[in-house]
C-alpha cells in the first residue's frame, strides 16, 4: 500500500437493500449537485474554463473539421460514397468534443457555438441507417461486415454518441441527436439482448451511457439492456484476438466476481462506472462487493502518487502489483478522467470522503496535465520522469485524449457538491455559487477561496428562511491540521467518514470558514515499489510537484534531504501563477513546480520522485 494513501479503515457500507428499477429511485443516497446550478467563479478555475471556451473547443473543432477526416466521414456516410479516413473509433472524438461544446454552451450560452452543433447533429442524423444503425467506418467500408468483430468499438462509438445526445438535449432541449441515439440503442436491441446474439463489447463505455438514456427517457428497456451487456462479460462470449488475454477487455470472469484490477485501463473504469450505475437503480450489491476490492487493488498496489493509472503503453493499462516504473508509466490522461467519474460515484455511494480524495489526487495530477496552460496542447501519456523528450501535441491520431479533456473541464462543476438526508457534502473546494435543492427548499452556496495554493475557504449560505441540515464538509487525506468557525466562533465539529459534519439550524448569510493546514510534505512510496526506492515525491495540498531542468540547471546532481522543510512563495507570473516550492540541499538550492505544470517552457528533464540525499 503507498503510504499517501490512508489506511482503509472502513469497507463500504451494505446500503444497497431491495431492487427497484424506478426512474425517480436510486439507492445512491447521495445526489450531485449538476455543473448547472454551480457558477465556477475561481482563480485557478475559472481561468481554465476561458481557455477551454477560446481555444481548447476551436483546436478541437479544428482538427475535427479541417486537419483531420472526422466530420467528412459523417458527410461521406450520409452519401454512401467516399472513404474513411483516420482510425475506426474517430466517430467518438467528434461525438466527445460534442459532448464538451454542449457543456460549454451551458456555462456560456454562445449562438455560434449552438449553430456548429446543430450543424454537427444534421450530419449524424444523417448518416444514420435507417435501421438506426450509425458508425461512418462500417458504412463506408461495407455494412455487411458490422457486427462481426467484438474489438471494432461500435457499442463504444454509439455510446459517445448517446452522452453528448443527453448532453445536449438537457442544455438546449433539442431532440434531434437524441432521437438518433434512441433509434442507434434500440437498433443494437433488435440484434443482442437475452435470447438474440451474444456481445461483448470491446471497449466499454455503452453501459454507462445506456444508464443516461434510461434517465433522459425514463425507458427501463435500456437500463436493462446496460446490466445484460455488463453481465455477457466473463463466460467466453467474446470473440478476440489470441495475442490479447481476456483480461484486457475486462472479459476474463463475470464481472461480480473480479477482485483484481488488469488490463486495459480506460476500459476498466468505464466498465466500472457502468457497474456502479446500473446498482445505483437495481441495487445489485455483487456489483458493489467487486467495486469494493477493484478499489482497493487499484488505488492500494496500482496507483501512481499522480493519481494515474495504467503503467505499461503494451496494453495502455495494468501489470503487476507495485510495479510503477516512473519514466514508462503510461497514466494516460483519458484513465485518470476516469478516475473522477469511478470515484464520484463510488462516493455517491457511500459518503465515504476517501473517494474524493483519490478523485481530488486523480484531478490535479493526473488529467489535469493533460492539457497545456494555453488549452491548445494535450498529453496523451503522463509519465512521472522524462529524459526531456516528451512533449504535449497539438492532437494525436487516437485523439480520445483530447476530446476527452475537452468533454470533462467544462463538467468541473459537477464535482463540487452532493445532496443526501443527511445533509450537504462539500466535496471539493472551488471558488464558486451554487443553487441546491434540499428537498422542496432551495439554497445557496458560495465558496471563497485561494485553493489549491491557500488551505482557506469561506463558505456563505444563502437562503429564504432558517433551515436545519447538516454542512459536511471534506476534510481532504493530506490535510492533518483545521480550525472550523461559524459567524466568527470556532467550533468542533465530528468527523464522519472524512468529512466534519456542522449539524444547525442555518439562517440567510451565516459564514463558515475553514482554514486547512497545508504545507509542503515528503512522501514515500510503499517500499514493495521498487522504482521509487531511495526516492521521495514532494506534495502541498491536494499538488505533487515535481523538478524541472529549466529550474534547475544542476538537475541531475539534486538529491532531497528526508526532513527537508520548504519555502512556498506565490509566483503570479510564472506558468499562469504558481506556488512554487524551494528547499537548500547542501549549498544547492531545488525548485519544484506543480506537476500539471511541466511542459508548458523549454524542453529539458523532469521527475516527480527525487532521489534521496546520501542514497
Ligand atoms: O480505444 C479507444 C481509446 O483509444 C481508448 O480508451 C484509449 O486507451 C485509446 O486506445
Ligand atoms: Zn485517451
Amino acid at each position: 500500500m503507498k503510504r499517501f494513501v490512508p489506511l482503509l479503515t472502513v469497507a463500504i457500507a451494505a446500503i444497497l437493500l431491495t431492487a427497484c428499477g424506478s426512474k425517480n429511485s436510486t439507492h445512491k443516497p447521495i445526489t450531485p449537485v449538476k455543473f448547472s446550478d454551480v457558477t465556477i467563479n475561481d482563480g485557478f478555475w475559472s481561468p481554465r474554463l476561458q481557455s477551454h471556451k477560446d481555444v481548447t473547443l476551436k483546436v478541437c473543432i479544428d482538427q475535427i473539421e479541417n486537419q483531420t477526416g472526422r466530420i467528412r466521414n459523417f458527410e461521406n456516410a450520409a452519401k454512401g460514397e467516399g472513404e474513411h479516413s483516420g482510425i475506426y473509433f474517430d466517430d467518438s472524438d467528434v461525438y466527445k468534443a460534442l459532448e464538451g461544446m454542449a457543456y460549454s454552451l451551458q456555462n456560456n450560452p454562445d449562438p455560434s457555438l449552438e449553430a456548429k452543433c446543430d450543424e454537427w447533429i444534421d450530419k449524424f442524423a444523417a448518416a444514420q441507417q435507417k435501421d438506426g444503425y450509425l458508425n461512418t467506418y462500417y458504412t463506408l467500408t461495407g455494412l455487411e461486415n458490422r457486427w462481426s468483430d467484438m474489438g471494432m468499438h461500435e457499442m463504444y462509438c454509439a455510446g459517445h454518441m448517446t452522452e453528448a445526445a443527453v448532453a445536449y438535449y438537457n442544455v438546449t432541449g433539442k431532440r434531434k441527436l437524441l432521437d438518433v441515439a434512441i433509434k442507434m440503442a434500440d437498433h443494437m436491441m433488435t440484434v443482442f439482448g437475452p435470447g438474440k446474439r451474444d456481445w461483448v463489447p470491446g471497449h466499454e463505455e455503452i453501459e454507462l451511457a445506456l444508464v443516461k438514456l434510461y434517465e433522459v427517457t425514463g425507458e427501463k428497456k435500456y437500463l436493462d439492456f446496460a446490466e445484460w451487456l455488463i453481465n455477457e462479460r466473463g463466460h467466453g462470449f467474446g470473440t478476440w484476438v489470441k495475442w490479447r488475454h481476456e483480461a484486457y477487455y475486462q472479459d476474463d470472469k463475470p464481472v461480480r466476481e473480479m477482485t483484481s484490477i488488469a488490463g486495459h485501463a480506460v476500459r476498466a473504469m468505464y466498465l466500472y462506472c457502468g457497474m456502479a450505475d446500473v446498482a445505483a437503480y437495481t441495487g445489485d450489491q455483487g456489483y458493489m462487493t467487486a467495486l469494493d476490492s477493484l478499489w482497493e487493488d487499484v488505488v492500494f498496489r496500482n496507483m501512481y502518487v499522480t493519481g494515474g493509472i495504467g503503467q505499461s503503453s503494451k496494453n495502455e493499462g495494468f501489470t503487476t502489483d507495485y510495479s510503477l516504473p516512473n519514466m514508462s508509466a503510461y497514466c494516460e490522461t483519458c484513465a485518470s478522467v476516469g478516475m473522477v467519474l469511478w470515484n464520484w460515484r463510488m462516493n455517491q455511494f457511500t459518503g465515504d470522503s476517501k473517494y474524493v480524495d483519490v478523485l481530488e489526487r486523480s484531478l490535479y495530477n493526473g488529467a489535469l496535465a493533460g492539457i497545456s496552460l494555453a488549452g491548445d496542447r494535450f498529453f496523451y501519456v503522463n509519465p512521472l520522469e522524462s529524459l526531456g523528450g516528451h512533449h504535449r501535441q497539438a492532437w494525436y491520431g487516437c485523439a480520445c485524449c483530447p476530446s476527452q479533456i475537452c468533454r470533462f473541464l467544462p463538467s468541473i462543476g459537477n464535482y463540487i457538491y452532493g445532496v443526501a438526508k443527511d445533509g450537504i457534502y462539500v466535496n471539493l473546494y472551488i471558488g464558486n455559487s451554487a443553487a441546491v435543492k434540499l428537498g422542496s427548499r432551495k439554497v445557496t452556496l458560495t465558496q471563497e477561496t485561494d485553493y489549491p495554493w491557500d488551505g482557506a475557504v469561506a463558505l456563505t449560505v444563502g437562503c429564504k428562511r432558517p433551515f436545519k441540515s447538516a454542512l459536511r464538509l471534506r476534510i481532504p487525506g493530506w490535510c492533518k491540521g483545521y480550525t472550523l468557525a461559524v459567524n466568527g466562533e470556532t467550533v468542533e465539529a465530528p468527523l464522519e467518514k472524512g468529512y466534519a459534519v456542522l449539524q444547525r439550524k442555518w439562517r440567510d448569510g451565516d459564514k463558515i470558514v475553514i482554514d486547512m493546514d497545508m504545507p509542503a510534505e515528503i512522501v514515500a512510496a510503499d517500499p514493495r515499489v521498487k522504482e521509487d526506492e531511495g526516492y521521495r515525491a514532494v506534495q502541498r495540498g491536494p499538488l505533487v510537484y515535481c523538478i524541472e531542468e529549466v529550474d534547475n540547471p544542476d538537475f541531475a546532481e539534486l538529491r532531497i534531504e528526508e526532513d527537508a522543510t520548504f519555502d512556498a512563495e506565490w509566483e503570479p507570473d510564472l506558468l499562469r501563477g504558481v506556488t512554487t516550492l524551494t528547499t537548500a540541499v547542501g549549498d544547492r538550492e531545488m525548485k519544484l513546480i506543480p506537476y500539471y505544470a511541466w511542459d508548458n517552457r523549454e524542453a529539458g528533464r523532469m521527475r516527480v520522485w527525487i532521489p534521496l540525499a546520501g542514497e
